[in-house]
């Protein structure tokens, strides 16, 4: 017991990790306070027999777990956890999803394997398209509970804040449902979600031939009705050759910055568009899939602050034998982050744990690197920072116990859920793998 100074109040203990990942910053004397670039981003700020305390959903203390005991006083019913044998890391956090949708497209797996390509199964009026007919079809309580089933699987595996884009409604009235199922997702889910507009995923039916009327619509209606609403903190465009332009891309995602919504990009995933420079340009919050960007374009990425967020388990399902240079990124000096792509075509996956399994195996990743892109440069991705992504005193309590005896073995497993629990804000929603709220 410490006397004279005043014990701090814990409702949660988790103790004697193994090891505790916290990723802390500069005000824990461990790195840097920011998004991780470069060798950074090895820097896991680990404790050694380690404990965190929280209390009303708050960190309050972290350090060698006989220092935590000497520091706070558990209150009656608080939750102790024995995490000895156990690695507790930060909540994951998926920085990139298309979170809600009807239907599913596992033909699409079939016809690939025939040798189509994404796009042209998309040109076919299938792909994103064959998602929105099945999405306008159903009604707001339907896309409730499907993303409901879907926040509960990933939760499991350990993601405790999502980034939902809209995308598959394609009109006002169609996209504004979309986005209200988000906003509900997040009032109702432990997990926290993220919303993201992105009436410019493709051009709908009523548009085909049409491109630019349609951009005109997404920036003169679509965006106004969803800043009305306050429905979206971001904006999102699908800049690919066949689909939105740049210079297309650029009108829409200014439009939304307009509006108080920040720019993302899906850019260079299926070839150079240059979409990783307008990513720069713009100052987006991030530039995401990026398998084709220039070196020119990473570097400005770098300088103006972009994050990476690299989606492997696409690349994965697409089998295009190619992932995202993360390398690349890191060497110029731009943070990477690793996202789910969850969505029904390209990256059927809801699973943090699979992206870590393929970026270690896939795009060489080393486990720590992994560690950082999954939780505080995805946190930074969502302008989140400073809140989640890291284990550190005044941070939400936003937690995972692993399985595993050393961080190593996150991404070692492919295919098995080493999440033994999940604690978010504070309080325990997964136990031995399982829900318990
Ligand atoms: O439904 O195909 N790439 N958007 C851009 C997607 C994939 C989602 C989809
Ligand atoms: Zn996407």
């Amino acid at each position: 017991m410490n006397t004279g100074e005043q014990l701090i109040h814990a409702d949660l203990l988790v103790e004697d990790a193994s090891e505790v990942v916290t990723f802390a910053g500069e005000a824990s004397g461990n790195g840097a306070v920011g998004p991780r670039a470069g060798s950074s981003m090895r820097n896991l700020g680990m404790i050694s027999g380690g404990s965190v305390a929280a209390y009303q959903g708050r960190i309050v203390a972290i350090g060698k777990a006989h220092e935590v005991r000497e520091k706070i006083q558990l209150t009656q019913d608080a939750e102790v956890i024995d995490a000895k044998g156990k690695v507790v890391l930060p909540g994951l956090v998926d920085s990139h999803t298309h979170l809600v949708f009807a239907g599913s497209r596992e033909k699409e797996f079939i016809q690939r394997a025939e040798g189509k390509t994404y796009l042209e199964i998309l040109a076919s009026g299938g792909g994103i398209l064959s998602t929105v007919k099945a999405t306008r079809d159903a009604s707001h309580s339907q896309l409730l509970e499907i993303g409901l089933k879907n926040l509960d699987i990933m939760l499991c595996h350990g993601t405790t804040t999502v980034e939902a884009k809209s995308g598959y409604g394609l009109s006002v009235e169609e996209e504004l449902k979309i986005l209200r199922v988000i906003k509900d997702l997040d009032r109702l889910h432990p997990v926290d979600v993220v919303s993201t507009f992105m009436g410019a995923h493709a051009v709908p039916r009523e548009y085909a031939g049409d491109t630019e009327g349609y951009v005109r619509h997404v920036i003169e209606e679509q965006l106004p009705a969803v800043k009305e609403e306050g429905l979206a903190e971001f904006c999102d465009v699908f800049c690919e050759e066949g689909v939105f332009s740049v210079e297309q891309s650029r009108r829409i995602l200014e439009a939304g910055l307009a509006l108080g919504l920040l720019p993302k990009i899906h850019a260079d995933e299926m070839g150079a568009t240059g979409g990783a420079e307008l990513a720069a340009e713009i100052s987006a919050v991030s530039a995401e899939h990026l398998l084709y960007s220039s070196e020119e374009g990473i570097h400005k990425m770098a300088e103006a602050g972009v994050i990476a967020i690299l989606l492997p388990a696409t690349s994965f399902t697409l089998g295009f034998g190619r992932y995202a240079d993360a390398r690349a990124f890191m060497r110029a000096g731009c943070p990477v982050a690793l996202a789910t792509d969850f969505n029904p075509g390209t990256s059927p996956t809801l699973s943090m744990q699979f992206v870590m399994n393929v970026a270690a195996l896939g795009m060489k990743l080393h486990p720590a690197e992994i560690l950082c892109a999954a939780t505080i440069n995805a946190a930074y991705g969502l302008n989140r920072g400073d809140s989640i992504g890291s284990l550190e005193v005044g941070k939400l309590a936003d937690m995972v116990v692993a399985n595993v005896g050393t961080y190593l073995g996150i991404p070692y497993k492919p295919g098995t859920n080493i999440v033994d629990k999940v604690i978010k804000k504070g309080r325990l929603v997964v136990d031995e793998g399982r829900l318990v709220v």
